[in-house]
């Protein structure tokens, strides 16, 4: 079988484009777009590489906040809200974002590339991230997708906690995994408890997973010309540490969706 050659380049790149654009997918206008972008083989890098004996790592915490950060002011994407908890990072773009078209491969490999250079440095170790967007069509969708992460954020650190209690009593990883296997909930708060961990009194970081959001803060200058005082305003990323939980969680989310 003889191929057709293109005959120049435009020709070329017009024909060749076509397979590389045919199933761009840009996600609808108004649709609420949620990535969340997650460390690819984060057990093996915590356990293995990093050698961490336990479950919540003060360097891991900076590194992860450090990628929130650099995710939600410096990628080029109008940002709403960030949450981050375990090896996973949520960020919640403004309803009206258009940056790249909203094409969502575009906004996937953007986020998964920018969180691992960004990680790897605060790091200093190889680590990688895969990202994926959420599309959610309402403003509840949004409060539920955040209270999901945060209540996985829960589960991860009654987890973890268990995890690393069984493997400093000597258990190896498998020992430790088959035990915490289909124990419930009050079973491993009981565990804890015994060993004189009351998991309520962890730091809420752990248990609920750090929060970012924007506010607005006053700025008093003086006029250069006049001398006269200025009063103006200027965004800051906060990031929060000790964020509400339940109800007031989705309070929280709401009034940050609905502000847009
Ligand atoms: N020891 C320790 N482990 C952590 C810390 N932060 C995250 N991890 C581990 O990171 C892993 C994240 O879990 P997953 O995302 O489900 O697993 P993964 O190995 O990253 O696998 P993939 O995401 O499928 O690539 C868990 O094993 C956590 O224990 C930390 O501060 N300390
Ligand atoms: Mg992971």
């Amino acid at each position: 079988m003889t191929t057709r050659r293109p005959s120049s380049f435009e020709q070329l790149d017009r024909r060749m484009r076509v397979y590389e654009t045919a199933h761009d997918h840009c996600v609808l206008p108004g649709v609420h777009i949620v990535a969340r972008i997650d460390g690819r083989s984060f057990s093996q890098l915590t356990r293995g590489t990093l050698g961490l004996r336990e479950p919540y790592d003060a360097r891991m915490r900076a590194a992860m906040e450090a990628t929130l950060t650099h995710l939600m002011v410096r990628c080029g994407f109008s940002t709403l809200y960030g949450y981050t908890q375990s090896d996973e990072l949520s960020v919640l773009l403004r309803r009206d974002e258009a940056a790249f078209g909203r094409k969502e491969r575009k906004i996937v490999s953007v986020l998964a590339g920018e969180a691992s250079a960004c990680f790897s440095l605060a790091m200093g170790v190889h680590g990688a991230f895969d990202a994926r967007v959420c599309q959610l069509p309402r403003d509840e969708d949004v409060v539920d997708y955040f209270r999901w992460r945060q209540e996985d954020a829960h589960r991860n650190a009654l987890n973890g906690h268990c995890y690393w209690l069984l493997r400093g009593q000597g258990m190896t990883d498998d020992e430790a995994t088959r035990r915490l296997s289909g124990a419930s909930i009050s079973q491993r708060n009981e565990l804890l408890f015994q060993h004189g961990v009351n998991f309520n009194d962890l730091p809420a970081w752990q248990r609920r997973g750090v929060g970012a959001r924007w506010e607005h803060r006053e700025t008093r200058g003086v006029d250069p010309r006049s001398g006269a005082p200025v009063i103006g305003s200027h965004r800051e990323l906060i990031l929060d540490a000790s964020l509400p939980m339940r109800d007031e969680y989705d309070a929280m989310v709401a009034t940050l969706v609905r502000a847009q």
